[in-house]
């Protein structure tokens, strides 16, 4: 149980989407093509979404009411450039008004490049593993950058590549769907790191260009759990080092350091450097590995802790698990010494039971790593509203407002207006 508690006033506090997972409408993307095929949820459709598209102005105000000052969301490539080389300048202008709204509002926006989702036509050159890969993808952030860099000072080019990477090659459950594709899993890591150093470099060489220089912040989002073995079973361990270095390590030393670590590569492509202005945790979980006798599983399968009382579980089984965020910010900064922003951290609880005081717990962490000197600057909400769940459908509820999927209406949930106070006031006092 956390005590009271007071974030810093120069700490910004906001909530985060991602534009397949609530616009709906587009049909372009790699995502309402893997609906079609029966891929998400029960029959559902990214088509759907949260209706944000058309309801972005409100939606803007609401973020607003609920007092955010910084928010993370994405933009689709698919909807920018529908066909290869064609750039769609009423996205451009839909996207620019978005930013503007928020501007205005006085919320920060932070803008992904890359959040699990690419066009079809990307998707059907052969996606990340497609030769052209990384050049498609540098076209879409240098005419991005070109069009919204006036507005968009910070970018976040691309979102847990380690899930993403995982999530299409190995378990199957995104585009194209393949399984235990360990060597395809390697290659597309290794695309997305050199995306990201050279998009980093970009980004700052056309902001400087056009006046703003000192004034850009690149980083990415990564994915971080805790990983720990379940037993002192020699199996146990290895296999939690093995899938800890092929998760989070070669992503950590590749987007932040530009290195590439064996198996992915040798040495820097793009020079030695730090290519992160700041780096973007995602944390939710904990994972505890099972010693395995399959060199298939890397010798250990992850679980959720048995003795962990459904108390400490969201609706998707997940342990609630605040003290590991310690555990990942402590990985980032006693290494690397740079600013970190949360930049994802939230719970399916579709009842909003567990919600606030899972919000208080891991602002708590953050005030006592603040205490301990680390550098976090950001806690961004996953998510502001409801959402597609990816392959899980709309059925997860990770929203601050939950969306009513019959007529679209946006409800505030309880646990969102104590946040708003947090936000407003950056104090947590439990007698409240
Ligand atoms: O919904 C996702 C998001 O797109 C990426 N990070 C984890 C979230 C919850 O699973």
């Amino acid at each position: 149980m956390s005590k009271d508690f007071e974030l810093p006033k120069d700490f910004l506090l906001g909530s985060a989407t991602a534009a397949t997972q609530i616009e709906g409408g587009d049909i372009h993307n790699n995502w309402y093509h893997w609906s079609l095929a029966g891929k998400v949820g029960n029959g559902e459709s990214s088509f759907t979404g949260a209706d944000h598209y058309a309801r972005y102005v409100a939606d803007v105000k609401l973020l607003s009411k609920l007092n955010q000052e910084c928010y993370r969301m994405s933009i689709e490539w698919s909807r920018i450039e529908p066909s290869e080389g064609e750039w769609s300048m009423e996205a451009v202008a839909h996207y620019r008004d978005e930013f503007r709204l928020l501007l205005e509002a006085g919320i920060k926006p932070l803008v992904t490049l890359h959040h699990f989702s690419c066009p079809e036509w990307f998707q059907k050159k052969g996606g990340w593993l497609g030769k052209d890969a990384v050049k498609e993808f540098l076209s879409f952030v240098e005419f991005s950058v070109k069009q919204f860099g006036d507005l968009v000072s910070e970018w976040c080019t691309i979102n847990e590549p380690n899930v993403f990477a995982n999530d299409s090659y190995v378990d199957g459950k995104y585009p194209p769907g393949s399984h235990g594709d360990i060597p395809a899993y390697l290659k597309v890591t290794r695309r997305l790191i050199l995306s990201h150093l050279k998009s980093y470099k970009l980004i700052h060489k056309i902001r400087t260009e056009s006046g703003f220089a000192g004034q850009t912040k690149v980083g990415f989002a990564h994915h971080l759990a805790v990983f720990a073995p379940l037993t002192s079973h020699p199996l146990a361990r290895l296999g939690c080092f093995l899938s800890d270095f092929l998760f989070h390590e070669i992503q950590t030393k590749g987007f932040i350091e530009g290195k590439l670590s064996f198996p992915i590569g040798f040495g820097y492509p793009e020079g030695k450097g730090i290519f992160c202005d700041f780096i973007g945790i995602n944390y939710y979980s904990r994972h505890l590995f099972k010693a395995s006798y399959n060199p298939g599983n890397l010798f250990a399968v992850p679980m959720v802790d048995p003795n962990c009382p459904d108390s400490h579980k969201n609706d998707l089984g997940w342990e609630i698990y605040p003290e590991g965020l310690s555990i990942v910010c402590h990985r980032i900064w006693d290494q690397y010494k740079l600013p970190i922003y949360v930049t994802e951290n939230g719970i399916p609880d579709e009842k909003d039971e567990k919600r606030e005081q899972f919000i208080i717990d891991h602002l708590a962490t953050i005030c006592r790593l603040l205490d301990e000197g680390v550098s976090v600057e950001r806690y961004y909400y996953w998510s502001f509203l409801d959402n597609l769940e990816w392959n899980d459908g709309y059925g997860p509820r990770f929203g601050l407002v939950e969306v009513d999927y019959s007529n679209m209406d946006r409800r505030v949930r309880k646990s969102a207006l104590r946040y708003a106070e947090i936000c407003k006031t950056k104090r947590v006092s439990l007698s409240l």
